[in-house]
C-alpha cells in the first residue's frame, strides 16, 4: 500500500501580518494532484493542522474544501488527521459526527472510553485500492498531560503506545504509528516550533517505538528528516517555511510504500516553493551600508502581490540609527518584496531588559525565556539554573497549548 505523509500545515498562519493563505492554496492544489498521480491509498497528516487553537474561517474552509475534494476525486483514498500542540483537540474533532463514510479519521485528542484514556481507540484499519485491509494505523495525536497515566512521566507515553500497538498487532497487518512530539536527535527550527513537554520531557527517545512498526509518521519538527531509531521514523516537515530559519529547507512530502511483509520504502517529493524567502545578509548581520548595497542589487521579477518574496534584513548597529527604517525603504524602492522585519543587532550594548523593551522593533524578538532570564539577572545577578529554566519553559508551553477541556464529551 502507498501512503503520503505530510505535516505541520499551520493553516491560518500569518507572518508579520502577511497572510499565508495563497501559499496554503498552492500547496493543497499541488497535493491534490499528487495524491491522484501517485495513486496514494492513504494520506496521513501529523498535526499542527491549524496554526492556532481558534483558527480563522478561511483556514477552516481551506481544510474542509481540501478534504472533500481529495475524497471526491479519489474513490479509495483514506485520510488520517491527528492533532498537534497548536490544534484545539475539540475543534479539530468537531465534524466527527458527520464523518459517517469512514474514509476520514480525525483524532484531535487521545480517545476516552468511560472517561478513561483509551489508546486502543486510536487504531484505524487502512485499506488498499482493492479494498483489502492492508495496514493498521496507530493514529496517536499530540499527548497532553491529562492523557498520560499519572506519575509515570515520559514512561507513560511508552505505555500508551505499547497498549495501542498491542491492539494493532491483533490484525496481523503491517503497523504504522503516528505522533506529534520532539524526539532526541531531531533538528529543531527555533523560531517556528513552540517547545513542548510530554510527561515533563522536552524530547523523547526514539526507543519509544518498537522495531515491528513499519513506519512512524511524526509531526512537530518543521525540517523534513529521518530520526535514528529501532525502525523507520520520519518527520515529514512543514510544506513551506513558517519562519526565516526554514528558508533553506527542501520541504517535501514522503511517499511511503509498504509491502506485504511490512517493509517500508520512502520516496521524497519536493514541494514547489510558491513564494521565495530572502534574507539580507544570508547569514548573520551586516553594516547598514553593506545591507543597503545588497538590497539595491536585489533583482526581483514583477509579480502579483501574494507572490512577492518575503524579506528579512539584519543590520549591525553601533549606535542608535534614527533613519534606519527610511534608509531600508529607500534601498528597496520599487522592489516587489514584502519586508517582514529589520532585525537590529546592537553591538557594544549590555543588553539590559529595559534597553530591549525601549526599542519597540525588538519586542517581537523577546522570548518569554529571555525576559525571565533577564529579570532573574536583574533580581539575583545570576542566570536561572537549568532546573528552574526548564520548569519555566514547561509552564510557558502549558500556557500556550489549547486547553484539553475543549474536547468533545
Ligand atoms: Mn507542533
Amino acid at each position: 500500500m502507498r501512503l503520503i505523509h505530510t505535516s505541520d500545515w499551520h493553516l491560518g498562519q500569518e507572518l508579520h501580518d502577511f497572510d499565508r493563505g495563497p501559499e496554503h492554496d498552492a500547496f493543497l492544489a499541488w497535493l491534490l494532484l499528487l495524491v491522484r498521480r501517485v495513486e496514494a491509498d492513504v494520506l496521513v497528516v501529523t498535526g499542527d493542522i491549524y496554526d492556532s487553537g481558534n483558527p480563522s474561517v478561511p483556514a477552516q474552509s481551506r481544510l474542509y474544501r481540501f478534504l472533500s475534494r481529495a475524497l471526491a476525486l479519489n474513490d479509495c483514498l483514506q485520510i488520517v488527521l491527528i492533532g498537534g500542540n497548536h490544534d484545539s483537540p475539540g475543534r479539530l474533532e468537531l465534524p466527527r459526527d458527520l464523518l459517517t463514510e469512514g474514509r476520514l479519521r480525525v483524532v484531535g485528542a487521545l480517545p476516552r472510553t468511560g472517561g478513561r484514556p483509551d489508546s486502543g481507540g486510536t487504531v484505524v484499519t487502512l485499506h488498499d485500492r482493492r479494498g483489502d485491509a492492508s495496514a493498521s494505523c496507530v493514529a496517536m495525536p499530540f499527548l497532553r498531560a491529562a492523557d498520560l497515566p499519572p506519575g509515570m512521566g515520559a514512561a507513560g507515553v511508552r505505555a500508551l503506545y505499547a497498549e495501542a500497538v498491542e491492539h494493532a498487532r491483533a490484525a496481523r497487518l503491517p503497523i504504522i504509528a503516528t505522533g506529534h512530539m520532539h524526539l532526541h536527535g531531531g533538528e529543531i527550527s527555533e523560531l517556528s516550533e513552540r517547545r513542548i513537554y510530554i510527561g515533563g520531557e522536552a524530547a523523547l527517545s526514539s526507543e519509544l517505538f518498537d522495531s515491528d512498526i513499519s513506519y512512524v509518521a511524526l509531526g512537530h519538527l518543521h525540517k523534513p528528516q529521518r530520526v535514528a531509531g529501532p525502525t523507520l521514523i520520519r518527520y515529514a516537515g512543514s510544506p513551506f517555511p513558517m519562519s526565516v530559519v526554514e528558508r533553506a529547507y527542501e520541504h517535501s512530502v514522503a511517499i511511503v510504500d509498504i509491502d506485504d511483509s511490512g517493509t517500508a520504502t520512502i520516496d521524497l517529493m519536493p514541494i514547489p516553493r510558491h513564494v521565495a524567502f530572502l534574507r539580507v545578509p544570508d547569514e548573520g548581520s551586516s553594516t547598514l551600508e553593506a545591507v543597503e548595497d545588497q538590497l539595491r542589487m536585489l533583482s526581483i521579477d514583477a509579480c502579483a502581490l501574494d507572490r512577492r518574496p518575503f524579506l528579512e534584513v539584519s543590520v549591525q548597529l553601533f549606535t542608535a540609527e534614527p533613519n534606519l527604517g527610511r534608509r531600508i525603504e529607500e534601498a528597496l524602492a520599487m522592489k516587489a518584496v514584502r519586508l517582514l522585519r529589520v532585525e537590529r543587532q546592537k553591538l557594544g550594548g549590555d543588553g539590559l531588559l529595559a534597553d530591549v523593551i525601549a526599542s519597540k522593533s525588538d519586542l517581537v524578538d523577546l522570548k518569554p525565556a529571555d525576559v525571565f532570564r533577564r529579570l532573574h539577572q536583574q533580581q539575583f545577578r545570576t542566570d536561572p539554573d537549568e532546573e528552574l529554566s526548564a520548569l519555566f519553559d514547561e509552564v510557558v508551553a502549558a500556557a500556550l497549548e489549547p486547553a484539553r477541556e475543549e474536547q468533545l464529551a
